[in-house]
């Protein structure tokens, strides 16, 4: 395994109801560090820049909407396996599928409002990790 570092976001349903240090607890506890963090609203064009891949997803137009309806916490874990580390700890999409004790099965209120994005693969981790945060933001 290798030290590496993903893109995490906070979505606008748990920063609406006050969840951020309840999930941030779940990363610290799960052996991620938090390297860089800030707190934004984002525009119309950034959440449709940064979930481009899902342009033509019938759900794209609601998910934009849901992710500028708000603000959004975005910050950079690292750790061991860092990438799959987040994934498991985020638990899967839909919190119905979601095991026992991840953020989605606790805190997410649909397979939408889901409460946290995390990086899928190397690649996207360090496109995402670019798209929001500069070098001199990174401290590990
Ligand atoms: P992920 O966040 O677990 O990687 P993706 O398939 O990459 O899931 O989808 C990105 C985001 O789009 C999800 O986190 C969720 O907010 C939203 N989404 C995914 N599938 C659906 C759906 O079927 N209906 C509504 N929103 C969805
Ligand atoms: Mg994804």
């Amino acid at each position: 395994m290798a030290v590496e570092r993903t893109l995490s976001i906070i979505k606008p349903d748990a920063t609406r109801r006050n969840l951020t240090g309840k999930i941030n607890a779940k990363f610290e506890d799960g052996g991620l560090r938090i390297v860089a963090q800030k707190r934004v609203q984002l525009s119309k064009a950034q959440a449709e820049q940064f979930y481009g891949v899902h342009r033509e997803r019938p759900f794209f137009g609601d998910l934009v909407s849901f992710m500028i309806s708000g603000p959004v916490v975005l910050q950079v874990l690292e750790g061991e396996n860092a990438i799959a580390r987040n994934r498991e700890i985020m638990g899967a999409t839909n919190p119905a599928n979601a095991a026992e004790g991840t953020i989605r099965k606790e805190f997410a209120e649909s397979i939408e409002a889901n409460s946290v994005h995390g990086s899928d693969a190397p690649e996207t981790a360090a496109q995402e990790i670019a798209f929001f945060f500069a070098g001199i933001e990174l401290v590990g």
